[in-house]
């Protein structure tokens, strides 16, 4: 009823774990993997070894807002390998989210991996890569974007997806640039940049000063962000590719609506701060609820419904 499917990875259900929210460690993930997802994306992983931002690196300011800076903290590809190839003796679908600050370095993680790496998610956009925010991201960045891309599309056989930011003003010339240079698949969106200040010691509260908005207060930038790609490829501006949602999703209903608008799977992540791994049956529960409802036997027979208003 559920089943679906990303660049040849056979998902039982459309939901899977975003990257970086239960960490990369192989033994946790294979644990979010029994409780209900289909597939589970690890925390970016870099060439070198990496602790992160200074604390604090998380806060939830107010319900449906989570902000992070939490600085890419990763094990680096060498030492990664021994927990991927733990995900894969047991079987575990697994999605590798990789990241860089070059093409020089996406290439040499995205070789480094690949004897054990079945999908990668390219990470050009974490809205705080950049300490303090010096640099212009990848992600915002359309020559940038493309040069990755193309470098990880020679470098590798491993199909990959994309993630975009949505802290650009037309997110569908992204989805273009990285599926005109070889990605298999967008997902969309990852955090929006933000800021938050603390009144009594008078600065901004998160290590990195700058951090990432993620949590239910997102989902309607992330249902408009992927519109405008998938709206993109309907009128035939690039290929038409498998879209994952990402952005605020916590309930099957909100799968729903992601659902309607054309995505193929979904990624959830920081309604797992509220509702622990419980949230991925509580989500193929409600889903299959209102199929029910529907009378719907299959995502393909309403998926994509809602975006012909928007044509
Ligand atoms: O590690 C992070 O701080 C982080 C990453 Br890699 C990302 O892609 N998005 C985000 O909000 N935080």
């Amino acid at each position: 009823m559920l089943s679906t499917n990303i660049c040849n990875l056979k998902l039982r259900n459309p939901l899977i774990l975003a990257s970086g929210i239960k960490g990369g460690g192989a033994k946790t993930l294979k644990r979010v993997y029994e409780s209900g997802c289909a597939a589970v994306i690890t925390k970016s992983i870099g060439v070198k070894p990496r602790k992160g931002y200074s604390l604090p690196t998380i806060i939830s300011p107010m319900r449906g807002v989570i902000l992070n800076a939490m600085g890419l903290p990763n094990p680096g590809y060498k030492e990664f390998l021994n927990e991927l190839k733990f995900l894969n003796e047991n079987k575990v679908p697994t999605i590798v989210s990789i990241f860089g600050y070059n093409k020089e370095e996406f290439i040499e993680v995205a070789r480094g991996l690949e004897e054990q790496a079945k999908i990668y998610e390219l990470n050009i956009s974490c809205p705080h890569s950049s300490p303090k925010m010096k640099d212009k991201l990848i992600s915002q960045d359309l020559q940038k974007t493309a040069e990755v891309v193309s470098a990880v599309k020679d470098a590798t056989k491993i199909p990959f997806i994309v993630k975009l930011s949505p802290n650009v003003s037309d997110i569908s010339e992204f989805a273009k640039v990285s599926v005109e240079n070889g990605a298999s698949g967008i997902s969309a969106i990852n955090t929006v940049s933000a800021l938050e200040i603390d009144i009594n010691i008078e600065k901004p509260i998160l290590g990195n000063y700058f951090g990432g908005q993620s949590g239910a207060s997102i989902k309607y930038i992330a249902q408009k962000k992927i519109a405008e790609i998938l709206l993109a490829m309907e009128r035939k501006e690039f290929k038409k590719v498998p879209v994952i949602g990402v952005g605020g999703i916590s309930s099957g209903e909100d799968v729903v609506k992601f659902l309607l608008l054309g995505v193929e799977a979904v990624e959830i992540g920081s309604a797992i701060h509220y509702y622990n791994l419980k949230i991925f049956k509580k989500c193929e529960n409600e889903l299959k609820n209102w199929m029910r409802k529907k009378g719907y036997k299959s995502l393909n027979e309403f998926r994509g419904k809602a975006l012909k208003w928007l044509k």
